[in-house]
């Protein structure tokens, strides 16, 4: 595998969980395959379970690590190209890109939507800036408009607590108070549509994802109907993708607190799982009471986090 960004790249579902519950089984079974091999990780936003546990997987496969925070130590980085750089920028990503790729073997990206502009969001510009100069395959811990790790350790969630039958499983927006990224909903909806699922897709009008990203999901703007049912409950907000209407782009434009995810939504469900990428905001997105509820599986689900990223490092060392 040269580079993980979307569903395609793992190829067919059945194997790559197949792989991942061997791995869970024996985390250590391909130690070998990182001897004398490089992990870099660059992060140009926080993290706390994304740097953890691919750490924690690249140590699984005996890699060596290296974390590059870009925003605390290393130089203030230009990712424009045709500016004058004389703000606070010392140096350019085109420069610092390849100059990454001679130090490791494998490069994992960390990057953000900035939010402002969707047409250079969503055309992925920096993460193909390192896809193109770094000379290093290319992994996103987190992008502009995906992050696969996370989707890819959902799934691994759903298949161990899913029952008998087709789940039906419901990404449902929810309020905050900060313009978040479309990231996880997309690939959350983009890895769902890929796997043996129902999947509905509810959030308030205008806030329609990605049709790329929608794919074969029903979307219902009623929560409720969209609830009723549900053997699983995934939580997200996410701002505005500018997909009606282009001038609300990255903006929130909905502040409706009865989307907020509480003891009553969740009695509409199947006796539902609560799931939530983390970080989380209590009282925003899911009241204390379900998230602490038997039927809240955030902690499991972020403990797949390393599984997924195992599989995800061992088929780019194996490539
Ligand atoms: C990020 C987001 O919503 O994309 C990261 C989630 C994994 N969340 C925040 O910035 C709070
Ligand atoms: N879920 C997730 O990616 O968390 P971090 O932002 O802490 O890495």
């Amino acid at each position: 595998m040269k580079s993980f960004i979307n569903v395609q790249d793992i190829g067919p579902l059945e194997k790559a969980l197949a792989e991942a519950f061997e791995i869970k089984n024996d985390r250590y079974k391909y130690q070998h395959l990182g001897r004398n091999k490089t992990l870099m990780m660059i992060f140009f936003n926080n993290s706390l379970r994304t740097r953890l546990s691919t750490q924690k997987a690249a140590m699984n496969l005996g890699m060596n690590v290296i974390v590059l925070d870009v925003n605390a130590g290393a130089w203030k980085l230009e990712t424009e190209r045709g500016v004058i750089m004389n703000g606070d920028k010392s140096e350019h990503l085109l420069e610092a890109i390849p100059v990454m790729g001679c130090y490791c073997d494998l490069i994992g990206v960390r990057s953000f939507a900035g939010l402002t502009d969707r047409e250079y969001d969503y055309a992925e510009t920096v993460l193909n800036q390192f896809i193109r100069y770094s000379g290093k395959p290319v992994f996103a811990m987190e992008t502009a408009t995906v992050h696969p790790l996370q989707a890819f350790a959902d799934l691994i969630t759903v298949e161990e607590y899913k029952g008998q039958g087709r789940p039906k499983v419901v990404l449902t927006w929810a309020p905050h108070c900060r313009a978040l990224p479309q990231a996880v909903p997309n690939s959350f909806a983009q890895w769902m549509n890929a796997a043996d699922v129902d999947l509905v897709i509810t959030h308030p009008e205008g806030y329609e994802l990605d049709p790329q990203f929608v794919g074969s999901a029903r979307v219902e703007y009623d929560q409720r109907k969209a609830l009723e049912g549900a053997d699983f409950v995934y939580a997200k907000n996410w701002s505005n993708p500018g997909v009606t209407n282009p001038a609300d782009y990255g903006k929130i434009t909905c502040e409706d607190m009865s989307w907020t995810i509480d003891t009553e939504h969740m009695s509409w469900t199947n006796n539902g799982k609560f799931m939530h990428c983390l970080p989380v905001r209590r009282g925003l997105i899911v009241t204390d009471d379900v998230i602490e509820s038997p039927n809240s599986i955030v902690i499991p689900e972020a403990a797949n986090r390393e599984i997924s990223c195992s599989v995800v490092l061992k088929r780019m060392l194996e490539a």
